[in-house]
């Protein structure tokens, strides 16, 4: 195709969606015709790949995530569809440059962070990989909070993603289902069987849009589906028609309340009603989406594990397990023990924290009253667990391995025992919950327990985001490490190559100062692009340890501050970090941030050679523009507590050296990489573990 193919396009668009022409389009009509353009290419895409996934019967990858990070779609749609030159010239000739409309489109913040962002990944491995996929999630209104500083302190503003991220999606308006949402559970007898009816709930419409993911080439394409809630019709006009018009309203808002807003704490658990309807949302209507496609396709349910692989990422969507217990039963006629082999066989988990206050534990009462079906069957999940293990003399293991204890469902437990598949995103992670985390359920299950090591999607993070980088290592190794990151390793012979390695330093300082042009623009404020960048960019938490890095810096300010003179390279600090609203301490390591660059900024005598830049409002955009520019990756959490990072590989990547811990992925990066390209310190987990066994917690505080 030519780029006047496209243009003619995007000109029909224009017309046909917005009644406007090339000269009286607005940039915003131009923006959203070239997104539907390509969302109709994606889309044609799909439908050829359908055709074929069905005559081969392949098995499916279902992905349940309540976040997916995915970025903006326009610039990393046209890379992988290879149509990034054609649109620039065809938008050329309407007057309109390509690279101005990308600021048009919204950085979409349905997610917290690495968990969601790791799922976005997959989509676009999947993609590439050529497996069919599809995730599933929530069409929040609102994404994570916009940051902004104010008076050096984090103030959070609603995220508005939904006006120029709304064009990528196709709504499904016949693939809609319900949802039912408190009541009680009625039971009887039909043909010598007992039945289980949900009476008297409310009932939610779970209403999917369809995101097209591109993979690589354009050849694969997964399928992001998010579901939307409202108050189901007919219920609503039910009461509508006799007139009790405020009671309809009342319960429309209900319902949409609960795709209204993602949470945003991450690693920190909270027993919210509206958090555990979001769940069982996401789960009932993702699971009724599977079964009903599985039938239409296969017809038979006891296929399921054979044609279906379910992942659910992290226990926020594990009452899975029990809705595909129930769907079975309850819908489909199955008794338990079928029931549960086709459940086991068809569910995976992966754990991505081994921290305690971020394992899920609902209260009872509160599983109870709001899904009554769904805690009669994790009862019974959890009886039958406690016998067999009390049958088989395991029975010391149920304190810490029951589902129900102390009044709580534990989510974790549950997702284990429902699961023939759990791992852990590093080796140390991994590592650390067969021997710690689920150290009992380890010694029952020890088959089940495999390590899968993150990754990230280097499409987007090398060769989009660091585009002169890209096109060097094509030159040097040609381009099939897009396809195949091992590649990679070809680079190896051009380790003391003089000419290559100026090459890459020339790179490092444009996109310096590229990052330092872009600070200059958005705030005003001026970086020092000679001065090293050393970067530190992730959700705020104590753990992480961003107060150590800064503490850091104050001894270098204060050591020169006493010596003005002292020899010191010029450095730049940079963060970028949003810490959930509720949790003090972690903003007020913002404010001293905020504090410190303000300090080095306004001081003569220290600015040219230390500066602390906080950039404000950390996201998927910010982070490809600064990730490139950087020089030193921090990446010091405490050992044994950050599951594995995700950060860590995508400045590695781009070249810049690590200090870190022997933390997460840091371990099997380190063994890569060695110790020249990165700067290993601290305690290993298990002398962490070692100090923390032999302090008396409580005498810290
Ligand atoms: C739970 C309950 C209620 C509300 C929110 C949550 C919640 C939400 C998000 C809990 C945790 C998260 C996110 C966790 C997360 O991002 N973990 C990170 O996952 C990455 C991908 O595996 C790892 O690289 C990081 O080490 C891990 O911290």
């Amino acid at each position: 195709m030519t780029y006047e193919y496209y243009r003619q396009l995007i000109i029909e668009k224009l017309s046909g969606s917005f009644a406007a022409s090339p000269s009286t389009a607005s940039k915003e009509q131009v923006y959203k015709a070239t997104c539907l353009v390509l969302r109709d290419i994606l889309i044609a895409q799909k439908q050829r790949n359908n055709m074929e996934i069905e005559k081969k019967g392949l098995k499916r990858v279902y992905y349940l995530c309540m976040e997916f990070l995915v970025g903006r779609s326009l610039k990393n749609n046209l890379f992988n569809l290879g149509l990034t030159d054609d649109f620039d010239k065809a938008l050329a000739s309407i007057g309109i440059d390509l690279d101005e409309l990308y600021d048009y489109e919204a950085d979409p913040g349905l997610g917290n962070g690495g968990l969601g962002r790791l799922a976005a990944c997959f989509m676009d491995s999947l993609a590439t990989l050529g497996y069919p996929a599809m995730g599933f999630s929530i069409r929040y209104d609102y994404g994570l909070f916009r940051q902004k500083i104010v008076e050096n302190m984090q103030v959070e503003l609603p995220d508005l993603w939904l006006p120029s991220g709304e064009v990528w999606m196709l709504p499904r308006s016949d693939k809609n289902f319900k949802v039912l949402l408190g009541g009680y559970v009625e039971t009887h007898m039909e043909n010598g069987k007992l039945r289980f009816e949900q009476k008297g709930a409310e009932v939610v419409e779970a209403m999917p849009y369809d995101v097209m993911i591109s993979g690589a080439d354009g050849k694969g394409v997964s399928v992001l589906r998010l579901w939307k809630a409202s108050a189901y019709r007919s219920f609503d006009m039910q009461k509508f028609s006799r007139g009790d018009y405020f009671t309809a309203m009342r319960a429309d808002s209900e319902a949409e309340l609960i795709s209204k807003v993602l949470y945003p704490s991450d690693d920190h658990y909270e027993g919210k009603q509206l958090r555990l309807s979001q769940q069982y949302f996401l789960v009932s209507a993702s699971l009724q989406s599977i079964i009903k496609d599985h039938i239409k396709w296969y017809g038979d349910l006891k296929l399921l594990p054979q044609k279906a692989a379910i992942h659910i990422n992290d226990t926020h969507p594990a009452l899975a397990i029990p809705e595909l217990m129930r769907l079975l039963m309850d819908e489909h006629g199955f008794g338990w023990d079928d029931a549960w082999d086709i459940t086991v066989n068809t569910i995976a988990y992966t754990n991505h924290t081994v921290l305690s206050e971020a394992l899920e534990k609902w209260d009872i009462e509160l599983v109870q009253s709001r899904l009554p079906r769904i805690y009669m069957i994790i009862s019974e999940i959890d009886r039958r667990f406690t016998a067999q293990m009390n049958a088989c003399g395991k029975g010391g293991i149920l304190p810490s391995s029951a589902i129900l204890w102390d009044r709580q469902v534990r989510m974790a437990n549950l997702s284990v025992i429902g699961s023939h598949s759990i791992n852990g995103v590093s080796e140390l992670h991994s590592n650390i919950i067969k021997n710690n985390v689920f150290k009992d359920l380890y010694s029952v299950f020890p088959d089940r327990f495999t390590n899968v090591t993150n990754g990230i999607a280097h499409r987007r993070w090398l060769c989009q985001a660091n585009p002169e980088l890209a096109a060097f290592i094509n030159e040097l190794i040609g381009d099939g490490y897009k396809l195949d990151a091992s590649e990679l390793d070809k680079l190896e012979k051009f380790t003391s190559d003089k000419t290559a390695l100026k090459r890459l330093g020339e790179i490092k300082l444009d996109n310096k100062k590229a990052f330092a042009q872009f600070i200059k623009k958005e705030t005003g404020e001026e970086i020092d692009p000679y001065s090293r960048f050393d970067v530190q960019i992730k959700r705020l938490h104590e753990y992480k340890r961003q107060l150590m890095n800064v503490l850091k810096i104050i001894s270098y300010y204060l050591e020169l501050k006493d010596d003005p003179n002292k020899s010191f390279t010029p450095q730049t600090f940079i963060f970028g970090a949003k810490a959930a609203g509720g949790y003090a301490h972690a903003k007020r390591v913002i404010m001293l941030i905020n504090c410190l660059a303000k300090e080095t900024a306004r001081d003569a005598a220290i600015r040219d050679k230390l500066r602390v830049l906080f950039v404000e409002n950390y996201n998927v955009t910010l982070a490809e523009r600064l990730i490139p520019a950087s020089e030193v990756s921090e990446q010091i959490s405490l050992a044994g507590k950050e599951a594995s990072g995700t950060s860590n590989m995508k400045l590695m990547m781009n070249g810049a050296i690590t200090l870190g811990t022997v933390d997460g992925a840091n371990v099997e990066i380190l063994e890569r990489v060695g110790r020249e390209n990165m700067f290993a310190f601290g305690l290993t987990a298990s002398e962490a573990q070692r100090v923390w066994n032999e302090v008396d917690a409580s005498a810290l505080y």
